[in-house]
């Protein structure tokens, strides 16, 4: 079994303003909620992070404001991961969080790209703007995990969710590490000769013939 003690993971958080990308983070990583963070610019995170007994190094980018397409799109080449914050009482981040997903898609081609959808501030219910059927609707579409989360009130939801975005990203680092075609065995070699009337003749007859791979 492949040991995957010190992998590495970039994980890009985005999202429109003010939807609580830091406050996530900074949830995520030192379990505290602040309430107040400098939003004038990004903030890399590196953490050794332990789970499912496998040790990560983890940098997490926490961005900001970052509305110029080349920087986003040099942000989201950087990364193994994507973060996808909204606020679920402003539908317009919803919007926002959509478009994102799609240049991320776009980005990543036919290799889908290991991504959550986070709804943030689902404790301001009575403000709810955007239904969790709408949040399900849009991860389906794009085939990433859902997830609605309080960073002001928890910790769990918010930790789950990260821990289950990069449980996907290793397992996506380890299935690119995986050859590509398997070469046959030289029993099963022999078999495919005997089926296909190869017989056993000699090693000069042999060189004569394309290999067969499946
Ligand atoms: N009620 C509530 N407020 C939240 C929650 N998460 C963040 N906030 C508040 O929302 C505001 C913006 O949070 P930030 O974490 O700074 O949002 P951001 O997306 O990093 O903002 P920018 O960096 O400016 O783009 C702050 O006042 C937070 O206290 C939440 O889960 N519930
Ligand atoms: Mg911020």
């Amino acid at each position: 079994m492949t040991n995957l003690n010190g992998s590495r993971l970039k994980v890009l958080v985005l999202g429109a303003r003010g939807v609580g990308k830091s406050a996530v983070t900074v949830r995520y990583l030192t379990r505290r909620y602040i309430g107040e963070y400098s939003s004038s610019s990004e903030f890399l995170y590196k953490q050794s992070i332990n789970f499912d007994n496998v040790t990560t190094e983890v940098e997490i980018l926490d961005t900001s404001q970052c509305e110029d397409h080349c920087c986003l799109q040099d942000h989201i080449n950087w990364a193994d991961a994507y973060v996808v914050v909204y606020s679920v009482c402003d539908r317009s981040t919803f919007e926002v969080a959509r478009k994102l997903l799609e240049t991320v898609s776009l980005s990543k081609g036919a290799r889908r790209a290991p991504a959550i959808l986070l709804g943030n501030k689902r404790d301001l219910e009575r403000g709810r703007q955007v239904a969790v059927d709408d949040g399900h609707e849009t991860s389906l579409q794009f085939r990433c995990q859902f997830y609605e989360v309080s960073a002001a009130e928890n910790y769990v939801g918010v930790s789950l969710a990260f821990q289950s975005l990069m449980r996907e990203a290793r397992a996506a680092q380890q299935l690119r590490t995986l050859p590509v075609r398997r070469k046959t065995g030289p029993a099963l070699s022999k078999m495919i000769g005997m089926v296909f009337g190869r017989g056993d003749k000699g090693a000069s007859d042999r060189k004569k013939r394309p290999s067969l791979s499946i």
